[in-house]
């Protein structure tokens, strides 16, 4: 089994920090989207969107972080995503949330709109008024998990760690690159921290965290090397 993934990306983030803490062997390809090998001849082959994660499994393909998650969790039987129809009805609720209206508002118009060329070279007109839709509509999607879906326990669907927590925090953990201030929201904060604790976290999280560190210590630097990516 193998994984194609770019340490810079956050789904592909939450599957390889999942296949560490569950143990499970496989082996890994970096595509390294800054310097364009997602657009390389016969990457299209891999994945036809040229986009990271992709879980090769003998001749069978994945190319949806989400679905990912839950095929691995069924092929290795995992307490992560139970078989109970409420229990997992739960999960993909949430794991649907997370992809949708959480992923457009909170990484697209909120995290996106300061690091990523395709909208900081955005006119300042339109590029504001993303940025006001991030920062509104974030703010609700944020309260909907803080105050419900993290309220009363420490994991996403209940007391015990799912593959929405997975696919969810590394989503969330997004705002660290803009610094997003996420105090207003303890539990969604005691839950990333949570989430940090797990063995696969670090190994997966390391090098998103240097650039992170790297933005901040010099962002012209690091603005000017995102702009130049293909
Ligand atoms: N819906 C996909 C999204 C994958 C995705 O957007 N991957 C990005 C990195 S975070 C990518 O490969 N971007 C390269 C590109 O689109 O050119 C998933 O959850 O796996």
């Amino acid at each position: 089994m193998k994984l194609y993934h770019d340490p810079f990306s956050a789904p592909a983030r939450a599957v390889r920090c999942f296949l560490l803490d569950e143990g499970i062997a496989f082996d890994e390809q970096v595509i390294d989207l800054m310097s364009g090998d997602h657009l390389a001849e016969g990457y299209d082959a891999v994945n036809p969107n040229r986009q990271v994660p992709v879980l090769v499994d003998g001749a069978f393909r994945l190319t949806e972080s989400a679905t990912i998650l839950k095929y691995l969790a069924d092929k290795y039987q995992s307490p992560t995503y139970p078989h109970d129809l409420m229990a997992r009805a739960r999960i993909n609720e949430t794991m649907d949330w997370f992809n949708t209206g959480f992923l457009f508002n909170f990484a697209y118009c909120l995290v996106y709109t300061s690091i990523l060329p395709e909208f900081t070279t955005m006119s300042v007109v339109s590029r504001s008024d993303i940025e006001h839709m991030g920062a509104v509509k974030s703010r609700r999607y944020l309260e909907v998990l803080d105050r419900h879906m993290l309220a009363g326990h420490d994991y996403l669907c209940g007391n015990d760690i799912t593959i929405a927590d997975y696919h969810g925090a590394s989503l969330a953990n997004m705002g660290t690159a803009v610094d997003f201030d996420f105090s207003r929201y303890p539990n969604v904060t005691a839950w990333l921290a949570r989430m940090a604790d797990r063995p696969g976290w670090e190994p997966s999280f390391a090098a998103f965290n240097g650039f992170v560190a790297a933005m901040r210590a010099e962002p012209e630097r690091m603005k000017a090397l995102l702009a130049a990516h293909p």
